[in-house]
């Protein structure tokens, strides 16, 4: 990190089953390096699940509590707000600030319920922007094949194919609106090539960047 850098912003986006953790995992790892002393790199997971919004989400996810589509939607909203000042701080300290599914899993995942897209979208709006999004991209046949899916609500084959469609339409925006970097990568392939793959384009990034942060859809 230079003087004037700042640290990255890194979410990762996918399906259930894509990889997302296991690869976050990996790349917090590699950004870490061999020097353990110093944190250059912080691993955050949406919804987090030990906030009071957090837990109210939770127990919605394993169906012991039900909200209006509207209200839920919100709370995933809301949960992201409560940490965008966490996100702050540790960009502006020079730390690498990877997150496991982010705005773009809101949308996706309430959307599909019919609401209306620029709805779901705006409550969002001004968050720190990414300054990289990997798209874990596996069809949801294949993702099923993995270990198979949990218990909780969204993990059916049904809504990840619904979801995915979304996706794509959110990565076409992405891709044409000048909204930071949106990197597809294919998720179906082995472990370790999907984690080279990932390197390979957040490696420019991850000596800190000179750019100031941006707010997202702003
Ligand atoms: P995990 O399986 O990754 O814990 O996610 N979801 C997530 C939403 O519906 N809206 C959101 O804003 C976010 C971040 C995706 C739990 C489920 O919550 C869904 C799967
Ligand atoms: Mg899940």
């Amino acid at each position: 990190m230079t003087a004037t850098s700042r640290g990255a912003f890194i979410v990762i986006e996918g399906l259930d089953r894509s990889g997302k953790s296991t690869q976050a995992a990996i790349l917090q790892s590699r950004l870490q390096g061999p020097e353990q002393s110093t944190t250059k790199a912080v691993l955050i997971k949406f919804p987090d699940r030990t906030t009071t919004i957090g837990k109210m989400i939770d127990a919605y996810l394993r169906s012991q509590s039900e909200f209006d589509d509207h209200a839920i939607h919100l709370l995933f909203s809301a949960n992201r707000w409560e940490l965008a000042s966490t996100i702050y701080a540790h960009l502006a300290a020079g730390t690498t600030v990877i997150a496991d599914r982010y705005a773009f899993s809101g949308i996706a995942f309430s959307a599909r319920k019919g609401l209306s897209y620029d709805w779901c979208r705006a409550p969002d709006i001004g968050l720190p922007a990414p300054d990289l999004t990997l798209f874990l991209n596996v069809e949801p046949g294949v993702a099923r094949t993995r270990g198979g899916y949990g218990e909780e609500r969204y993990e059916t084959e049904d809504v990840q194919r619904s979801v995915r469609v979304v996706f794509e339409r959110i990565g076409e925006e992405m891709k044409t609106d000048g909204q930071g970097q949106w990197v597809e990568i294919d998720a179906s392939r082995e472990k370790d090539l999907v984690a080279r793959n990932i390197w390979r384009v957040v490696e420019p990034l991850s000596r800190g960047v000179a750019s100031s942060l941006r707010k997202l859809w702003e």
